[in-house]
């Protein structure tokens, strides 16, 4: 048998069928077995039409080798098993011969694997397109962008050893030749409390550890750096090593493209000093008024970091234990109490990293932007629940919804743009109304009223505002509602989310989403020697001191998810869906009703219903005909006419009946899964038939 046809019979392998849409029949229960008996024969992929859907196996899998890219190279679609490289392909040549922007976004909940899918769709794609030095520089640099970013945006959590902290949005920019030219990254907040504290059997960034494991002696010692991460107060003091993940061999791989050893250096620099900074100790002093006042407790710590960064000691220490505010129309030096002290601190510490973030970020995208067509590929963080949810868990989950609902606009648009019929947009439904947006609002406006803010008051007008939200549940809306709930805390609220309910503790929404950072510690950095640190903060510069108050992080993130849904929806969409087979990240282990949870948030009944609402099956008449024609006389062996004639005069012979077909522009569509079947069925009989016409020449001649 031909390969080709050995994986489309895979593809309507009745126990477990390649695509979902010819799911027979359909029901929630056949579409979770179907994933399950194929994740039990490590068939990790299935389509939904051209949707792919990966499951994560948790164990490396030998399916992603040189050959198999070979395999899925200008391959038809449907003419071999499941895979993610299939619709890596399928973007790609879009792209390239039909010249339309193409997006893929990739979704699924925290540790479903949506960061190793990106990264496979962007090996796929510099394997595939063609090769000359210039281009392989290019490539180069848009894959060797990754182990920098992941190592100073990601750390373990408790879902996944690898989690990513932050967004990211690749364009990666090819020419009218389908020839990569570049790329621009564009990254979504960081989580940033993360450098200050982490909870019980998490870590910090990863570069921390890995440059502690990593660095030489002599980079240590030139960094003023000790090896022992259990030194560092921002480190995690129980474990540090990860099984499966070798930090010092990850630090040492580690190349940043295109940076000079000079930047290379300020970066470490910069980083160390976020290290140190949470070392400095502060201790409580009473001054002759009475009042208290922090200073520094041991001098040595801050004597290096002002050793790296070229400042003078004095100017860091009054920036930590003082601050300047106006009374009366004057500047005036007050004292900062110990708490006062490290806020500061920490704040400090988190500016440095995540401004550091955004400038890795803009150095790698100026040694690769260019502009010209597109393919970008998203992954953001995946939807997650903890124990205890905040401000963080908020933002994260706030895009995951966007995402969620811009998939089902994007899959209706894509649906009736299809279609010469109308798909009647009643099966997936419209996007539900989320609060989110409403909350954010509500956030800024408390951060931005002058007073004393807190956030009761924030809690209290949040439950005004959505006392009848079906979505939205705190103690106050249920007293209301006669709902007893000893699960919901009286300073937290609710969110029923597509994926599910979170609760969500207020504490700290309102310093997280002001990042205040005290002008004194922004005039220190800018008072520093060392060029890279000063550049992070321009507002430092006392010339442009600005009475404007920033705009709060809830804000900026607002703005830049609007900017990427935009984005978006002007582009060819491709979707990737990970789902996470299990809570214990282990390998080949299928818990059904995880899965269940996961299909039935992702919409993905709704999904394979919508895809058949009109016609189930579509091909291009070429490869259709190639597939078919031996079914009729009139087109076997050759047709010499147009593929859509000979399309139709075949399946004229075939004799099903008309309201099955529609004949499109350059697509054949096919109502119901057991009309290809069926063509399917005779087509096997047909090739064992002219086997046996063929053996019988043979022996003839023989
Ligand atoms: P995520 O990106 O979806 O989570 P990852 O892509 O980091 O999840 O996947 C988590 C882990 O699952 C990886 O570190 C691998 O060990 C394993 N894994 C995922 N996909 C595959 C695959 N195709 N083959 C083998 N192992 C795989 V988060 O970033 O937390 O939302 O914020
Ligand atoms: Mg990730």
């Amino acid at each position: 048998i031909h390969p080709a046809m050995e994986a489309t019979t895979s593809l309507l392998d009745a126990a477990a069928v390649g695509d979902l849409v010819l799911l027979d029949p359909l029901t929630e229960e056949s579409l979770l077995q179907t994933l399950q008996e194929r994740f039990r024969r490590s068939n990790i992929y299935t389509y939904i039409g051209n949707v792919v859907i990966s499951v994560n196996p948790y164990r490396s899998l030998p399916i992603y080798t040189p050959e198999t890219v070979q395999e899925y190279r200008n391959c038809n679609f449907f003419a071999v098993k499941p895979h993610i490289y299939a619709i890596a392909d399928d973007a790609y040549r879009s792209l390239r011969d039909r010249d339309r922007d193409q997006c893929i976004l990739i979704t699924g909940e925290s540790g479903a694997g949506k960061t190793e899918a990106s990264k496979l769709v962007m090996s796929y794609v510099a394997a595939v397109c063609s090769k000359g030095e210039e281009v392989d520089k290019v490539k180069e640099q848009l894959l060797q962008s990754n182990p920098v970013l992941e190592a100073f945006g990601n750390a373990k959590t408790i879902r996944n050893d690898n989690s990513s902290r932050f967004g990211k949005y690749m364009d990666v920019e090819f020419d009218f030749k389908g020839e990569p030219l570049g790329g621009v990254i564009s990254n979504y907040l960081l989580e940033k409390s993360r450098i200050v504290r982490h909870v019980k059997g998490e870590r910090n960034f990863h570069i921390f550890y890995q440059l502690l494991a990593g660095g030489s002696a002599q980079l240590l010692q030139q960094l003023k750096l000790r090896q022992d991460c259990r030194h560092y107060g921002y480190l995690n003091r129980e474990s540090s090593g990860l099984p499966g993940m070798d930090d010092a061999a990850n630090f040492r791989a580690m190349q940043v493209i295109g940076f000079s050893p000079a930047e290379v250096t300020a970066l470490l620099e910069v980083t160390a000093v976020v290290l140190k900074l949470g070392n400095v100790q502060l201790s409580s002093s009473y001054q002759a008024s009475g009042m208290e006042a922090s200073s520094i407790a041991e001098p040595q710590e801050l004597q290096e970091i002002c050793e790296l960064i070229g400042l003078d000691p004095a100017v860091l220490e009054r920036a930590l234990c003082s601050r300047t505010v106006k009374a009366r129309n004057e500047m005036v030096l007050t004292t900062l109490s110990v708490p006062q002290g490290y806020y500061g601190r920490d704040a400090l510490a988190k500016n440095i990293y995540s401004r550091l973030f955004d400038w890795l970020v803009n150095r790698i995208n100026t040694s690769i932007q260019v502009s010209r067509k597109v393919m970008g590929v998203l992954d953001i963080y995946g939807f997650e629940i903890f124990q205890d949810n905040g401000f963080e868990q908020f933002i994260i989950n706030y895009c995951n919804e966007k995402l969620q609902q811009i998939f089902i606009l994007m899959t209706l648009k894509e649906e009736q743009e299809e279609y010469v019929r109308e798909v009647p947009p009643t099966h997936a439904g419209p996007p539900l109304c989320c609060p989110q947006c409403g909350i954010l609002a509500m956030l800024d406006e408390e951060c931005l009223r002058p007073g004393v803010v807190n956030e009761d008051t924030f809690l209290t007008k949040l439950n005004q505002l959505f006392a009848t939200h079906k979505h939205y549940e705190s103690k106050e809306t249920q007293n209301a509602r006669r709902v007893m709930d000893a699960t919901l805390p009286s300073q937290c609220f609710r969110i029923h989310h597509y994926a599910g309910k979170v609760t969500y503790n207020v504490t700290g929404f309102i310093e997280k989403n002001n990042d205040l950072l005290f002008r004194d510690l922004s005039q220190a950095m800018w008072a520093s020697r060392h060029e890279l640190l000063r550049s992070l903060f321009p507002e430092g510069d006392p010339q442009k001191v600005s009475l404007k108050l920033p705009p709060t992080a809830g804000f900026q993130f607002k703005a830049s998810v609007a900017t990427l849904m935009k984005n978006l929806y002007s582009k060819n969409p491709n979707y990737i869906r990970c789902i996470k087979p299990n809570e214990t990240k282990t390998g080949m282990l299928f818990t059904p009703e995880l899965v269940l949870a996961q299909i039935r948030y992702l919409g993905l009944m709704e999904n394979v219903r919508v895809r058949r609402a009109g016609y189930a099956f579509r091909q291009l008449y070429d490869s259709f005909l190639q597939r078919y024609k031996m079914l009729s006389p009139r087109t076997w062996p050759h047709w010499t006419g147009s593929h859509r004639e000979g399309t139709k005069v075949l399946l004229e012979d075939l004799a099903f009946p008309p309201e099955e077909l529609a004949f499109g522009h350059t697509k054949i569509f096919i109502r119901s899964p057991r009309t290809l079947f069926d063509l399917e069925r005779r087509r096997q009989e047909r090739v064992a038939e002219l086997a046996t016409l063929i053996q019988k020449t043979f022996r003839g001649w023989r």
